[in-house]
């Protein structure tokens, strides 16, 4: 896996040799810091929920980081959106339907926008094929974070 993460919020996202799940716990044990209340400001201001999401996965992106197309389907209810924000660098964004092969779409997105994946979409296959490294100043050392909200409903 190319990109780094972390998460905050009730569970967190994470990865190891027993595969991907969310753990109430960073693997070395601590509890994962609160999310922000800008960032739940957010949450609220675009979906009109007053659910609140449970994870905040937070993705770094370097130079040469991807992430291949895939579905995110570890939650208990579909019924709720993914909402994801795009900070520093550029990222070249695809995203097709709900079947594997189908075909795609891609935008370059920038810094500061906010990508919503309800209704119909919600299941949509989404990658990340490169990004720009360097054309935004946001981090010092160049890359893209990416922000990601969900109810996960455990
Ligand atoms: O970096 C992005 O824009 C997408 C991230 C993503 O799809 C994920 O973490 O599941
Ligand atoms: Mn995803």
């Amino acid at each position: 896996m190319s990109v780094k993460m972390t998460s905050a919020g009730r569970l967190g996202w994470i990865s190891d040799r027993r595969g991907y799940r969310y753990e109430a716990r960073h693997p070395d044990g601590m509890a994962w810091p609160p999310i922000p209340d800008s960032i739940l400001a957010l949450w609220r201001e675009v979906t009109a929920l007053d659910r609140q999401p449970d994870c905040c996965l937070i993705n770094y992106y370097g130079e040469d980081a991807r992430m291949g197309l895939h579905q995110d389907k570890d939650e208990g209810d579909f019924d709720w959106p993914v909402v994801s924000v795009s900070l520093g660098d550029d990222g070249l964004f695809r995203i097709g339907g709900t079947e594997r092969g189908g075909s795609t779409e891609s935008v370059w997105l920038q810094s500061g926008d906010v990508v919503v994946m309800g209704g119909a979409a919600r299941l949509a296959y989404h990658g990340v094929d490169r990004i720009r490294f360097g054309s935004s100043r946001l981090l010092p050392d160049g890359g893209r974070i990416n922000i990601t909200l969900r109810v996960v409903d455990l």
